[in-house]
């Protein structure tokens, strides 16, 4: 027997036998339950570096634990292939962003392979080749008909010298990203989807995925769709008696305190405005120039310019209100017109300081006396009564708004309102590598015709110029040239490409059938794995991306290709690997393996001994250099240490630090578990035979319910203790061999490598991966269970032994898996379950 281990050959050569054995290759099986575990799928942009590892060593262990306990299990990877920055690179290096893209692929994929993970390949999709796209055109097809895409103007990033649109993450300060001239907005006609039409059904979902998704991610949903209750009503203006202007508002209580009126740069209004006065062109100018979001504005100071016209109040006889021009009020919300109440908001309270008009405070704090109550520079938005507003005084704040919409209803003059701050999602790109949108313009038929389905994939033209300025496919000198599929007569194609996000809106469900030429995937095989049962990936996507997808399940839904809402199911969001900055005297950035400790403790340059000044810990990223490769680690300590390197020490959803001292004391780890294994004949005698197996199968208990918790940091922590337990123990044979059986069942998830090869090295013909899962032995967990009474509806209908102090969500979930209870609730879903912990399940159908 060898005397060490050799990592390098043994992860390669279990790798190898998965592959060959097609371990994690999988079909439906009618028979057995599914798990779908995914990490979001990477964008090729380059190598790996340990950074990466995380989120899909994280997907790993989930599939591999719900593997050993008898699931099937799908576990995909593929590419986020279209994309800016392989047309950037085009632009910089000569290249096609295919062939950039594509070398980007096959490095990537060689690290992925290196990290051992239990994929299946033959899943594997790349989302800028036709046999992929081709299904999205599709799908797009299918939302025009059902009236979910259309086209309309809006605004875009326009520079001025490269003659192109630019996307926001090309606008550096307000300069276009290579042109470097100010960043102008432009109105073109664009391509939506009608996200807004389900606005309501992504807010109640989020209530579905309580539980399942983090609650902070549910949240940013929640604000992003931004529901709001309001009023929507109409002012008279004092001079022109036939016109009106209509303002929301969702605190019509505060009507009374209003002291001025304002609308957007961009309101209908201003361009009239504008043609008598070029003082205030030059307002709107300033305006425009910096940016269009909502964050840009919020931040920006509130600036303003007065129109000279006046309205009525709509309450207060012979009160009127000055007209502004305002900065801070957006044309895409509500009708792009506003009251300003200072007293009872921010905005407006900065506005008024700033233009010296009124400050009338209308709703009381209950301890406050009104004689004294005064508004300085903080507005007050909290509860009270209202007052210093005739009718009203007195009321709640809702009850106020409720008699104020009533009065508006009644009068004819306004309506009470829902709005949301979702807008529907613009998947235009002037770009060229995205996928074309299939419809063409008609000039004789004036209008936009979809592609016929059977002329679909529309690809993209191959030779295209990256030298001009604009979008390359409108500059290509055929490729739009066809002729109109209803008339005949000669037409152009779009030239406008999808928004990336739309590939990353499906890409789970073609994962269950990625090989499907004539559909996007078949109904069957979508509802059998689908949705996802454990989503893994980056917090940044808590709502464009995530947002998307659930859009995209229900617009699918709705064309009938698939029969649930959700995508994911569970969603977890991982910590960052982060590691120490350096830089040299010149103040540029240093790869870690350029950097040497001296004598002093200090850090020098390797290369010529130059000083170097240590910087934060940040997340890894190339940009700082502050990465660690790969395939470096692989070959010095095998990818087994830097997967526990990677888990260890921070729960999954926090940050790690990546050292060099982690990732030696995880190496010194995986040769001491080898040892104890390799190395122990398992023919000792007595010794405290009762501790040990109490401490196995605690460990079995324990681990078991920190993996289904994703606590793999207390799992990895339990794990150690027991091999700490059974080095020690030195004692009857049979039992150290039922330890350390179990120690590799609970480590194999964390370290599949070594793993299998000391699962072999104890004799075993069969696979770890193959292995089920260990389960604990009742009778050794002292005190470890409880037996919990279950009743439905006040009735008991079953008992069920549960671990002690078992987490609720799961305690009440087993307790819904009993037959006995099933059949109690006749199939009707449980409106309520409460869990009064270690005693009783009260479910109330
Ligand atoms: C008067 C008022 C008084 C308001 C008060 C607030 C507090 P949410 O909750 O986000 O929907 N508003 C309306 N349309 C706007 C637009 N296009 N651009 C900028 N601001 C706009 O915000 C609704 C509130 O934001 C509305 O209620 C309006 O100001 C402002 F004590 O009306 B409020
Ligand atoms: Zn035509």
């Amino acid at each position: 027997m060898q005397d060490r281990y050799n990592v390098k050959e043994c992860e390669a050569r279990w790798q190898k036998i998965w592959e060959d054995r097609k371990s994690f290759i999988v079909t439906e099986d009618a028979n057995k339950k599914k798990f779908y575990a995914l990490a979001m799928f990477p964008y090729p942009s380059g190598k790996l570096h340990v950074g990466h590892m995380r989120n899909y060593t994280m997907a790993d262990i989930v599939a591999r634990y719900k593997r050993a306990q008898g699931y099937n299990v799908l576990n995909p990877m593929g590419w986020d292939a279209f994309g800016l920055p392989a047309e950037n690179a085009a632009i910089e290096n000569k290249t096609h962003p295919a062939k950039w893209t594509a070398s980007n692929i096959v490095a990537m994929k060689k690290d992925l392979k290196l990290m051992g993970l239990a994929i299946d390949w033959s899943r594997e999709i790349t989302t800028c080749v036709p046999e992929y796209y081709k299904h999205e055109q599709k799908f797009f097809l299918d939302f025009l008909k059902a009236g979910l895409a259309y086209q309309k103007e809006s605004m875009v990033n326009w520079d001025p010298v490269d003659n192109c649109v630019l996307a926001n993450e090309q606008v550096v300060d307000g300069k276009g990203w290579r042109s470097g001239a100010p960043v102008e907005r432009k109105k073109l006609t664009q391509w939506f989807l009608k996200i807004t039409a389900f606005a309501d059904d992504l807010l109640d979902g989020l209530k579905q995925l309580e539980g399942g998704w983090p609650d902070k991610v549910r949240l940013m949903q929640e604000n992003w769709i931004g529901k709001s209750q309001g009023l929507k009503f109409f002012f008279d203006f004092v001079d022109h008696k036939s016109r009106t202007l209509e303002v929301f508002t969702t605190r019509p209580d505060t009507l009374f305190g209003a002291s001025f009126v304002a609308i957007s740069p961009d309101h209908p209004l201003v361009v009239e405005l504008v043609a008598n006065d070029p003082g205030l062109a030059d307002y709107i100018a300033e305006c425009h120039r910096s940016g269009t979001s909502e964050a840009t504005l919020e931040a920006a100071e509130k600036t303003g310019f007065d129109t000279g016209l006046e309205v009525h109040h709509p309450f207060i006889k012979n009160k009127k209100l000055r007209v502004f021009i305002a900065n801070f009020v957006l044309m895409e919300y509500g009708t792009g017109a506003i009251f300003g109440c200072p007293a009872h908001d921010q905005r407006d309270l900065d506005f008024a300081r700033k233009y010296m008009l009124d400050v009338l405070p209308v709703v009381l704090p209950a301890d406050a006396d009104p004689k004294t109550f005064m508004v300085e520079d903080v507005a007050y938005d909290g509860p009270g009564n209202i007052y210093h507003s005739d009718f009203l005084n007195g009321m709640t704040i809702s009850a106020a708004k409720a008699e104020v919409i009533k009065r508006f209803e009644k009068a004819g003059k306004g309506e009470g309102t829902t709005l949301y701050r979702l807008r529907d999602w613009g998947v235009s790109r002037q770009r060229y590598w995205g996928c074309p949108i299939p419809v063409i313009h008609c000039p004789k038929c004036q209008c936009v015709v979809p592609v016929p389905e059977t002329d679909l994939p529309i690809t993209l033209p191959e030779d295209v110029d990256f030298t001009k300025p604009g979008n390359p496919i409108a500059n290509h000198a055929t490729w739009k040239k066809t002729t109109c599929p209803t008339c005949g007569a000669p037409a152009e194609r779009e030239t406008d490409t999808f928004d990336t996000f739309f590939e990353s809106s499906w890409y789970q469900f073609r994962y269950t059938d990625p090989k499907n030429a004539a559909r996007g995937f078949d109904k069957d095989k979508v509802n059998y794995w689908a949705p996802v049962d454990q989503y893994i990936g980056g917090i940044e996507h808590a709502v464009m991306h995530l947002l998307y997808a659930r859009f995209f399940t229900r617009a699918l839904k709705k064309c009938g290709y698939l029969a649930f809402d959700e995508p994911f199911k569970a969603l977890f969001t991982q910590g960052m690997v982060v590691h120490e900055t350096y830089k040299d005297d010149h103040g540029k950035w240093l790869f870690p393996e350029e950097v040497e400790r001296g004598h002093n403790g200090g850090y020098l340059k390797k290369a010529d001994g130059t000083p170097v000044t240590l910087g934060r810990i940040e997340k890894m990223s190339k940009s700082k250099k502050n990465v660690i490769g790969l395939e470096e680690v692989a070959e010095n300590y095998g990818m087994d240490a830097s997967r526990l390197l990677v888990l260890s020490d921070s729960p999954p959803d926090r940050d790690v630090e990546w050292t060099e001292g982690g990732i030696e004391g995880a190496w010194k780890y995986i040769n001491r578990l080898w040892r104890l294994v390799a190395q122990e004949k398992f023919d000792g005698k007595g010794g405290d035979v009762d501790a040990i197996r109490r401490k196995i199968h605690a460990s079995i208990h324990e681990v078991t319910q920190d993996f289904d918790k994703f606590h793999f940091n207390k799992a990895i922590a339990r794990v150690r203790e027991l091999s700490n337990a059974l080095e020690d123990f030195k004692g009857d044979g049979a039992v150290l061999r039922e330890g350390v059986e179990a120690l590799i069942k609970l480590m194999a998830p964390v370290m599949p490598h070594i793993s299998e090869e000391l699962w072999q090295l104890l004799g075993h013909k069969t696979m770890i991966v193959d292995t089920p899962w260990p389960v604990a032995d009742a009778s050794l967990l002292a005190n470890a269970t409880v037996t919990m009474a279950i009743q439905v509806n006040g009735k008991l209908r079953a008992t069920i032994t549960l671990p002690k102090d078992m987490d609720q969500k799961l305690a009440e979930k087993a307790a819904l898996g009993e037959p006995a209870v099933q059949k109690a609730m006749e199939g009707k879903a449980p409106r309520k379950v409460i869990v009064v912990p270690n005693r009783i399940i009260n479910v109330v159908v």
